[in-house]
């Protein structure tokens, strides 16, 4: 294969995970070993010193694992990825290679729950501060900038809220005030939005979810755009420990293959499912960035490549109405979790974002009466009729 990173999204999809094998292995086999035996000592003494390339213990190095850091580099783009055993590990990962004790942060607050947690409580305790802030509004983030600010964090669209931040602007202003910028692409996937070429420094993904695609695996990813950053990240990935295994590596790398006519999908049915949704008499309002009365259709549509999967919206009846929903869905599956082969409905207050308390929540927006659903690639035209028959029930 000549040049990987010339190729389109859906061959990359395919073949960049792909090694040479000394058997001639079309698929990379999974190197399901803790440990690399040496030639002699030393082979192994020169291993450890960086004289010689070679995989010495799995932590630090394996080929399977390899094979799904460099298919999510070479589609985001990046200088390289060094994999996590979850996305929570992989947004902890960044985080600490950036901020020093005395930092602050400034991070989206329509982020996935346990993020408000991790900084809030887990990174405060490490003397850094962190402000959440509508980073729709680049007024509200010049504003919280401070000359202690060494990160900003976004999340576009923002879990469950479906919020658009503009990523160049907000770069620039990251970067204007010394911080470097983090980018959770999570919901798109890098088939439908490159953080990178926006001006990011380091882009996070969980790949529990679009990446891996089948609900079948928990793991993280971490892509850095430099030599530096990979260094840094590289060896606190080695210190911390939180890597992915070999097998979880090749499930990823096997669900990466096919993300690009997944996600088409999902894209496609996302956008019937929300304007299924955005006439029905019993919603309120809907949150998709597809849709034109969105606030963020604008800045989405220059930065990003389609809209997605995932929609939230809000019943007229609110919460005990979503709830009926919730209980009366016969395909769609009532769990947390998002970006698999399969329909997922949730209640974010109660379930994804209820570790951010009430207040934390009425500050994002998110309301009592809030849905969200990751819309599946099972027959779009069977997935409506499922929420048309659940919201007869309300
Ligand atoms: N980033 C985003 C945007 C997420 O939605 C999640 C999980 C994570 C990071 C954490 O990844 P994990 O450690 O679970 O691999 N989001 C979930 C959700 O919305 N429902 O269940 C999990």
């Amino acid at each position: 294969m000549d040049d990987i990173r010339k190729r389109s999204k859906d061959t990359q999809c395919v073949h960049a995970s792909l090694m040479e094998d000394a058997n001639g292995a079309v698929v990379p086999p999974i190197y399901q070993t803790s440990t690399f035996k040496f030639r002699n000592a030393d082979h192994g003494a020169a291993l450890f010193a960086g004289r010689e390339k070679g995989y010495i213990y799995t932590r630090m190095g394996n080929p399977t694992v390899e094979g799904v850091e460099k298919a999510v580099a070479v589609l985001e783009g990046g200088y390289a990825g060094i994999g996590c055993g979850s996305g929570m590990a992989a947004l902890h990962l960044a985080f600490a290679s950036i901020l020093r004790a005395g930092d602050h942060v400034v991070c989206s607050e329509s982020v996935y729950g346990p993020v408000v947690g991790l900084l809030n409580v887990q990174f405060s305790n490490f003397d850094i501060d962190v402000s959440f802030v509508d980073t729709s509004d680049l007024e509200a983030v010049k504003a919280a900038m401070t000359p202690k600010t060494k990160l900003v964090h976004v999340e576009t669209p923002g879990n469950p809220t479906l919020v658009i931040t503009d990523l160049a602007a907000m770069a620039k202003i990251a970067h204007e005030g010394g911080a470097k910028m983090t980018v959770d692409n999570t919901f798109m996937s890098p088939v439908l939005q490159r953080p990178l070429e926006h001006g990011a420094d380091m882009v996070i993904h969980s790949m529990t979810k679009f990446l891996n695609g089948h609900a079948d695996v928990v793991a993280g990813m971490v892509v850095v755009k430099d030599e530096d950053a990979y260094r840094l990240v590289r060896g606190m990935s080695n210190a911390f420990g939180g890597t992915i295994d070999p097998f979880n590596s090749f499930l990823v790398a096997r669900g990466i293959k096919t993300l690009a006519i997944r996600v088409q999908r999902h894209n496609e049915s996302g956008k019937k499912v929300a304007a299924f949704l955005d006439t029905h008499p019993k919603v309120e309002s809907v949150m998709y960035p597809g849709l034109e009365s969105h606030p963020g259709h604008d800045v989405h549509a220059k930065q990003a490549d389609g809209p997605g999967g995932l929609i939230s919206f809000e019943l007229t009846g609110g919460l005990e109405a979503g709830k009926v929903l919730m209980d009366s869905v016969k395909l769609c599956v009532l769990a947390v979790s998002l970006g698999g082969v399969e329909t997922l409905i949730q209640h974010p207050a109660a379930m994804t974002h209820a570790s951010m308390g009430p207040e934390g929540r009425r500050q994002a927006g998110i309301t009592d009466g809030l849905v969200r659903i990751s819309v599946g690639i099972e027959d779009v035209g069977e997935i409506i009729a499922d929420l048309e028959q659940g919201l007869e029930k309300v």
